[in-house]
């Protein structure tokens, strides 16, 4: 029995919930690329897949920190440090109480595949803690990321590993990360993306993910169907730094997104979610949207308790084109189910696998446009990439350059998937030109760099 086969036989007998997600992940890219294994034995006689699903490395440590009524509170942080064979690890920090080994390990190989796809030099990682940011104060938060950085400056470096941002980790956590290494190390360095501009962040990073998803979902459409976005009813979970700017886009691109949701609630806005009130409700006051009735008493709020188990109401809003941008596994065949059947013809992953298998399957069968994450949302990580390059070169890069730059990279790789799965004899089927395409590059670079 091959490695990979070895351990999906573990999970199965342990049970163990934690690496659930991992599981999912790995055994969706095991299914797809079958027939690249098939038609090339070199994948196999040099294990690389039993070699992929393995990290490099997972590093766990514990997080001390004094809270504002001077209790110390204790978390646990991780970097799990997958695979450097393109180039430096390379991957978000989330932190958010839910984390735990197996999501950062999920999230982990999916990064590896993704950054592949961008066609840049960067390796694949995901860290995080299970520190929960919502609550805290600006001066806690510091106090975190500050212990934080004291156990991880010993693992990262510009040409190491460069984490950026994730849930709950955005500039704020970041500057605070950046500031802490500096002290720690006596450097100025391009360690971490997603940094202020004022200190070398780049323009366009905070936008970049959300921007990415529409540009990639423009291209899509563009191939599949001739259809543009324009006019076009479009419906957003979450309310954080993909979904609003994902929003933001669908708005100029002459879109209308009609809904938006946090951990506690959808609001539904017929006319067109009101978007500076978004951004002053999530990034000034991190507050909840329900905030948002106040101001317009004829949207709708739904409580998410409110809605049947099994679904979710921002999935159950008619609409063309869908862009699940909240959390893992937050649409489920149910949702699914009812997308198609109120006549949605596009669904775009902004979120790191927000689909789950079931509902990836209906969405294949029923011939929906589908982009999965690894494509959709690689603009985050592909502008990531663009701030390490200007680090490196101590430049500044202007907001169009960086613009027009995600652009075209989002187009080469819708294409690059597209192709892909026409080349493997499953035309129209993203998910496996993703995984395919993602997989051998890595692959190749394996092979040619030895055991
Ligand atoms: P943010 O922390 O900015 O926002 C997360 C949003 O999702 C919030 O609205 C949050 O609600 C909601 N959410 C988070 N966890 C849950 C949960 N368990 N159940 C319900 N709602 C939840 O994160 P991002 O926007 O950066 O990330 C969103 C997704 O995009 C994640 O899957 C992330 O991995 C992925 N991603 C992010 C990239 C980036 O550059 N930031 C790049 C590529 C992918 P609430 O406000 O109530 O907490
Ligand atoms: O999931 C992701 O691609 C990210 N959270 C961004 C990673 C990065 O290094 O910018």
């Amino acid at each position: 029995m091959s490695r990979a086969e070895t351990e999906i036989q573990k999970f199965k007998r342990s049970g163990n919930d934690e690496d659930k997600v991992f599981y999912q992940a790995m055994q969706e890219v095991i299914y797809s690329i079958a027939p690249l294994l098939e038609s090339d034995e070199i994948y196999t006689r040099h294990a690389i897949l039993d070699r992929l699903v393995v990290p490099d490395r997972i590093i766990k440590f514990k997080v001390s920190w004094l809270d504002d009524n001077g209790r110390i509170q204790v978390n646990t942080g991780y970097r799990v440090q997958f695979n450097n064979s393109l180039g430096p690890y390379k991957g978000g920090l989330r932190f958010h109480p839910s984390v735990n080994e197996g999501i950062l390990k999920f999230l982990g190989f999916e990064q590896i595949l993704k950054n592949s796809l961008t066609g840049l030099p960067i390796g694949g990682a995901k860290g995080g803690s299970d520190f929960d940011p919502k609550g805290k104060s600006d001066f806690e938060v510091m106090k975190f990321c500050s212990s934080f950085m004291v156990e991880l400056h010993k693992y990262i470096g510009p040409r190491m590993d460069v984490p950026a941002g994730d849930i709950g980790v955005g500039a704020r956590e970041i500057g605070y990360l950046f500031g802490e290494y500096k002290k720690i190390t006596s450097t100025y360095e391009g360690v971490l993306t997603g940094k202020p501009f004022m200190f070398g962040g780049s323009l366009m990073r905070p936008e970049a993910t959300g921007y990415g998803v529409v540009y990639f979902t423009q291209a899509m459409l563009e191939i599949e169907k001739k259809e543009p976005l324009k006019g076009k009813i479009c419906t957003v979970s979450g309310a954080g730094n993909v979904a609003l700017h994902t929003i933001e886009k669908l708005y100029e691109l002459g879109a209308i997104p009609v809904s938006c949701t946090d951990s506690r609630g959808t609001i539904y806005d017929s006319r067109g979610v009101d978007l500076e009130l978004l951004k002053d409700i999530k990034f000034a006051r991190r507050t909840s949207l329900e905030e948002y009735m106040k101001v317009h008493p004829e949207a709708k709020y739904i409580s998410t308790e409110e809605y049947p188990e099994g679904g979710h109401a921002v999935w159950d809003i008619p609409c063309y084109a869908a862009f699940p941008c909240a959390t893992q596994n937050e649409l489920t065949e149910v949702d699914a189910q009812n997308l198609i059947a109120n006549g949605c013809e596009s669904v775009s992953e902004g979120a790191n696998m927000p689909s789950t298998p079931e509902a990836i399957e209906l969405f294949l069968s029923h011939k929906i446009c589908f982009a999965p994450a690894k494509a959709a949302n690689a603009g985050g990580v592909v502008v990531s990439s663009f701030e390490m390059s200007q680090n490196a070169a101590m430049s500044k890069w202007s907001f169009e350059k960086v613009d027009q730059r995600l652009k075209i990279t989002m187009e080469q790789i819708c294409k690059r998937v597209a192709l892909t799965a026409k080349d493997y004899g499953v035309e129209g089927n993203y998910v496996d030109g993703a995984n395919i395409a993602g997989f051998k590059k890595v692959a190749d670079a394996m092979i040619a760099e030895g055991i």
